[in-house]
């Protein structure tokens, strides 16, 4: 069977037996690939080197090997701060007032895909299937091929891909995405996403468009096609009955004392909405004063990319939110908004969600949004809880039984918070059943199957395609 060689900005070891559950869905459905097709996952380390050296860290965990390069502060400065996190991601996120566009960082992401290429590069064998994650490597693909690396290779995007309006503002996007057409297959989180990027290969390249999703650029057939990511729907629920769930979940009920719960959990991203969502709970304590003391949000929100500056500001402007709300409604013995800028172990998450009447996942834009498949995977189906998601995660799409929201809308969310605390227990079973049904039936190993039998394309034989 082919090897599978998964290429991302970052590589997650796995953890040593029995702290497997610490390790998102998204780490362990790749594990698990890994250990299937005998594969190497390669990143960076996440550390620091006053020079580059290209020297590879090979080392084997649970049956999966990982190679990691360490890089400069200048690559991390420019490909993983700048371009990365200061260019495509707000840019991708449709935050153009927040895209900056500084010439150093495109040369700084080169080069760091460049120095990737290097040394990936002689770990390729004729016959791996390379999968390469998400923004900070789309040009990888094409520098291999430069390479000589005639493998089929694949790219999904975990982020929405931008209209076409937006992305023109980019300099060099020309450049950019005739990179990307050096894989064999391109995944988008959904449909919404994939016709961005058709559209845009037909208007600005001028590319016909296959019905089934093929695009053929320079004699080569590329599928350009939605592969929704899913959570790990047996591991998750597996944790959500373990002992560390319950003890999380009767230890946070007993410190509400009977009062109602909502629940946020999200990296403290502006993409992420934080700062509406408190704007919406502060709006609905304001309209509903009879409830005011007896509803709670408990966001969890630990901090990401704080070398960044808009997430510096969003930090500061939800630490205000908060204090506001707080201030005006708090007594001696309760506060309506527990704001938590840290993690949980995965099992006392799941607990938290249970513990939650309503879970608020309302991103302003988001590729897909796995938190609120986890709130789901995670309540009790006979008492199940309410889920309320934004109309602009990729999961809406998928999740058509949630109340879904305008976030930008504060009336909106509000009045919906006040239905979803107000749901009769039929309608709330159910809601969740179908919501359930759909987390559990399209979950990671779905999702990783669907693309990795893409990857094969027609060289699969009916053997290989079986043994996936
Ligand atoms: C990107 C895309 C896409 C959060 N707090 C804690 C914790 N988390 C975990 C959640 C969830 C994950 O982080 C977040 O996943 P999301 O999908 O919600 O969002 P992003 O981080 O922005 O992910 C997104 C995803 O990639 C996958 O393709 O869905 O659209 O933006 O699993 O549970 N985990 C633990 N403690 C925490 O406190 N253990």
């Amino acid at each position: 069977m082919s090897r599978l060689i998964v290429i991302s900005n970052r590589v997650s070891v796995p953890k040593a037996a029995g702290a497997a559950g610490a390790q998102g869905g998204l780490a362990v459905a790749l594990n698990s690939a890994l250990r299937e097709h005998r594969g190497i996952w390669f990143g960076w380390s996440g550390q620091e080197v006053e020079e580059f050296t290209g020297h590879l860290d090979m080392q084997r965990n649970q049956g999966v090997t990982t190679a990691t390069i360490d890089l400069e502060p200048q690559d991390i400065e420019e490909y993983y701060n700048g371009y990365a996190n200061r260019t495509l991601w707000p840019l991708f996120h449709y935050r153009i007032d927040l895209t900056e566009y500084d010439r150093n960082f495109g040369e700084g992401y080169e080069r760091v895909n460049a120095r990737f290429a290097d040394s990936v590069r002689p770990l390729i064998e004729p016959d791996d299937l390379v999968w390469v994650h998400d923004y900070h490597l789309l040009p990888l693909g094409s520098l291999l091929r430069a390479k000589g690396v005639k493998n089929r290779m694949g790219l999904f995007l975990h982020t929405p891909w931008p209209p076409t309006r937006l992305l023109v503002s980019l300099p060099f996007h020309e450049r950019l995405v005739e990179s990307m057409l050096a894989y064999n297959v391109i995944g988008f989180q959904t449909e919404e996403w994939l016709n961005s990027f058709l559209h845009y290969l037909e208007k600005e390249m001028g590319l016909p468009i296959g019905e089934d999703g093929h695009v053929e650029y320079q004699g080569r057939k590329i599928l350009c096609k939605a592969f929704p990511i899913g959570i790990d729907f047996k591991e998750f629920t597996e944790g959500a009955n373990s002992d560390e769930a319950k003890e999380a979940h009767d230890k946070l009920k007993a410190s509400v004392r009977g009062r109602k719960m909502l629940i946020g959990v999200d990296r403290l991203d502006y993409s992420k909405g934080l700062g509406e969502r408190f704007e919406s709970f502060g709006r609905f304590l304001a309209d509903n004063p009879e409830q005011a003391s007896q509803v709670v949000l408990l966001q969890i929100a630990p901090p990401s990319r704080g070398d960044v500056a808009s997430y510096q500001q969003i930090r500061e402007d939800l630490e205000r939110k908060t204090g506001h709300i707080n201030g005006a409604y708090a007594d001696v013995a309760f506060v309506p908004i527990r704001y938590v800028n840290r993690g949980y172990p995965r099992r006392q998450l799941a607990g938290f969600y249970r513990a939650a009447e309503v879970g608020l996942v309302t991103p302003l834009r988001d590729g897909m949004n796995l938190v609120a498949k986890e709130y789901i995977a995670a309540q009790d189906p006979e008492d199940p809880g309410v889920l309320i998601l934004s109309q602009f995660a990729g999961s809406a799409l998928q999740l058509k039984d949630a109340l879904q929201v305008n976030p930008h809308s504060i009336e909106h969310v509000s009045e919906t918070i006040k239905l979803a605390l107000a749901m009769p227990l039929e309608e709330r079973r159910r809601r969740h059943e179908a919501l359930y049904d759909s987390v559990r039936d399209t979950d990671v190993v779905y999702w990783r199957e669907e693309f990795v039998r893409a990857l094969f394309g027609e060289e699969a034989t009916p053997d290989t395609r079986e043994s996936l």
